[in-house]
């Protein structure tokens, strides 16, 4: 007997072959009519393989639910309050992807300074043919402010501490295993800073933390990447801080409404620009998505889970 699980939207195709063999998948996304749908299926949910996130709404109507397995470290796009109220348990993605993430911050990092895809394109339009390409900043001896001190966060500041920068980090609260310089205040670490990563997580508590404050003590020199959420920074702060020089350049993955870009950073030559690819390898996704599947069938055996948030 399969059990009915409810999947909320398209998942990396290898996981989601391995949960339709072992499941009734409904897919949420492909219903036509979403409320005929719950109203037939709704009854026979106890799980949810969550990609892409889950709502209030949708919870409520699933009344047997147990488990949202979801599909990703950060898990500001599950309503993990409207969960918690009927005791319900999620589970996320963390570790498996934390190198990869890590990897790609700092690739954004030096993609920013040196501007390594104007240098692309530069060769690309045979400029090069007519004179060198201008010199650019660099990363030596700059200053790294990151925000969120969690697993990403250590391991963007390790990557970035072997290329000679030196660090310092701000977050809710001070790590006693971190030696590093702590700042209570983003905007204090940004004052210090000639390069600011955002790393922390997304939802309520981070909306707006990278404010026009933040940004603009960042300063005209200076570098802002982010990689954590769009919700995390004040996007029309950072666009008009851009567009007045009042910040120097910056490097984003992540967007307040993917996979919309607001067409004024399409159009800046010092922005470097990613779709939300931080995790984005086979390997990683694959080692995500055996996590969901992992969790869903230690749920379904009476097993403790593995990645309870
Ligand atoms: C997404 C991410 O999960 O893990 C996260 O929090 O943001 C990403 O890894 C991924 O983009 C799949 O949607």
């Amino acid at each position: 007997m399969k059990h009915d699980i409810l999947m909320t939207g398209p998942m990396y195709a290898p996981t989601a072959a391995d949960l339709e063999q072992a499941y009734n998948v409904h897919k949420l996304w492909a219903a036509t009519d979403r409320d005929a749908f719950l109203a037939e299926i709704g009854g026979r949910i106890t799980a949810v393989a969550s990609s892409g996130g889950i709502n209030a709404a949708t919870i409520a109507r699933l009344p047997q639910l147990k488990v949202i397995a979801h599909f990703g470290v950060g898990y500001d796009s599950v309503d993990v309050q409207a969960a918690r109220a009927r005791t319900i348990e999620v589970t996320n993605t963390p570790d498996v992807l934390t190198e990869e993430v890590a990897d790609l911050a700092i690739g954004l990092l030096i993609a920013t300074v040196r501007r390594i895809p104007q240098g692309d394109r530069y060769v690309r339009e045979g400029r090069w043919l007519k004179g060198p390409m201008a010199l650019t900043g660099s990363l030596q001896g700059k200053r790294l402010g990151v925000i969120g001190m969690g697993r990403i966060g250590r391991a963007i500041a390790k990557r970035a501490e072997a290329f000679g920068l030196r660090i310092a980090y701000q977050g809710p609260n001070r790590k006693d295993d971190v030696a590093w310089p702590y700042f209570a205040g983003p905007v204090e670490l940004a004052r210090e800073s000639d390069i600011v990563i955002a790393a922390c997580p997304g939802g309520e508590s981070t909306r707006g933390l990278v404010s026009r404050a933040v940004i603009e003590a960042i300063g005209p020199e200076g570098v802002f990447v982010n990689i954590s959420r769009g919700s995390v920074v004040d996007e029309p702060a950072l666009i008009e801080s851009l567009e007045a020089g009042k910040l120097g350049s910056a490097g984003l993955d992540v967007f307040a409404g993917e996979p919309r870009v607001p067409e004024a950073l399409v159009a800046m030559e010092n922005v470097v620009l990613q779709p939300h690819v931080a995790s984005a390898t086979h390997q990683t996704r694959k080692a995500m998505g055996q996590l969901v599947v992992d969790n869903l069938a230690a749920h379904f055996a009476g097993k403790a889970l593995l990645t309870p948030v």
